[in-house]
């Protein structure tokens, strides 16, 4: 039998890390065959919440899941690490300027990138989940300096996962039919969801889409998504978002399908004009275990002035954080 995987979960005790640790125990990230050992990250107050989801964990006998540990030590947490979830993050609390926001996640997401350059694997693959999660992702890699810079991640997977489901259902179509949706910039309000290259059923989309659907349901709909489900459930977005993990880690490492892109958050590469190493989400596909920017697409002015927006925002984040001395 293979030597099992080891994955750590930030947040363990947080409604996705609820979610997110069943869909891992039963092999759905990493396929059927792969055996995994879970780390579970808390702090010490969440402890015996995580302590009681382990326990679920084993009550779910799954034949994959070789062990479950868990620390509020993030060396120990991303000790030999092959996978580093980090999901667990400060939220906003009431009258938290932007400024204090940073900071408070500063304080977590480096030292939590420097124990995984201290401590992890060499093959370490890390997906930052816990918002800002595009500017937590660039302070952890800044903290990590030995690890490949395109091993840090972060999502926009639910973004486009959101944008595939809203063309099929405006069109009604299987979400199957969709491809070549793309999320650009950050996981925030400012996000560009494109339908410029996107197709259904292998033809261009754009034919069967009126601009106006686009610009003023399709666009903001879909960048405004996790506040309507705040809305409506009463809580963030959980098991989408678990759901939209498990698929990142799964492209990742398996492979995007042949033909298709998926979205995701990487260290720019200078492509598109985004600044180099600024953790943005672009058009992906996967190979052999490593992200690449769909290269050469038109860009149309529309879709410049969106992308541009959104990288501005990036890149005032980004500046934030430096003059904060975070990276
Ligand atoms: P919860 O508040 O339910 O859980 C967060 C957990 O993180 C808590 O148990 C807390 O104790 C733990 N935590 C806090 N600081 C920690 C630290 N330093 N080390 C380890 N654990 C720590 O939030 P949940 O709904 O699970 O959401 C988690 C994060 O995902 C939030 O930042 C949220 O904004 C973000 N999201 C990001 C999404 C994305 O698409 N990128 C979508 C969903 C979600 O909103």
């Amino acid at each position: 039998s293979r030597t099992p995987v080891t994955v750590t979960v930030t947040g363990a005790a947080g409604q996705i890390g609820y979610a997110l640790l069943f869909r891992i125990g039963a092999g759905d990230m990493l396929g059927p065959d792969v055996p995994v050992r879970l780390r579970l990250l808390e702090i010490p107050q969440a402890l015996k919440a995580a302590e009681g989801t382990a326990m679920e964990l084993d009550d779910g006998a799954f034949p994959l899941l070789a062990g479950v540990d868990i620390t509020h030590d993030a060396r120990v947490a991303f000790d030999g690490t092959n996978i580093a979830l980090l999901v667990g993050a400060r939220p906003r609390g009431p009258g938290m300027e932007r400024g204090d926001l940073l900071e408070a996640n500063g304080g977590i997401f480096g030292p939590q990138g420097a124990a995984i350059e201290a401590a992890a694997a060499d093959d370490v693959r890390v997906l930052v989940v816990g918002n800002p999660a595009n500017t937590n992702a660039l302070i952890a890699q800044r903290h990590a300096p030995s690890v490949p810079a395109g091993r840090f991640t972060a999502m926009t997977r639910l973004d486009h996962n959101r944008a595939l489901s809203r063309v099929a259902g405006h069109l009604g179509v299987p979400v199957a039919d969709v491809s070549r949706v793309a999320i650009w910039g950050n996981h925030s309000a400012t996000q560009y969801p494109d339908l410029t290259h996107a197709l259904v059923a292998g033809e261009p989309a754009a034919a069967r889409l009126d601009r106006s659907w686009i610009e003023d349901d399709f666009i903001p709909g879909v960048a405004k998504r996790g506040a309507a489900i705040i809305e409506a459930r009463g809580a963030s977005s959980a098991a989408s978002a678990a759901s939209a993990v498990i698929d990142h880690v799964r492209d990742w490492t398996l492979g995007t399908a042949p033909g298709d892109w998926t979205s995701a958050a990487l260290p720019s590469d200078g492509s598109y004009g985004v600044p180099e190493g600024l953790v943005c989400s672009f058009p992906v596909t996967a190979e052999g275990g490593e992200w690449r920017i769909v290269p050469g697409l038109d860009i149309d002015d529309f879709s410049r002035a969106r992308i541009d927006a959104s990288v501005a925002e990036l890149i005032e984040e980004r500046d934030a954080v430096a003059a904060l001395g975070l990276i």
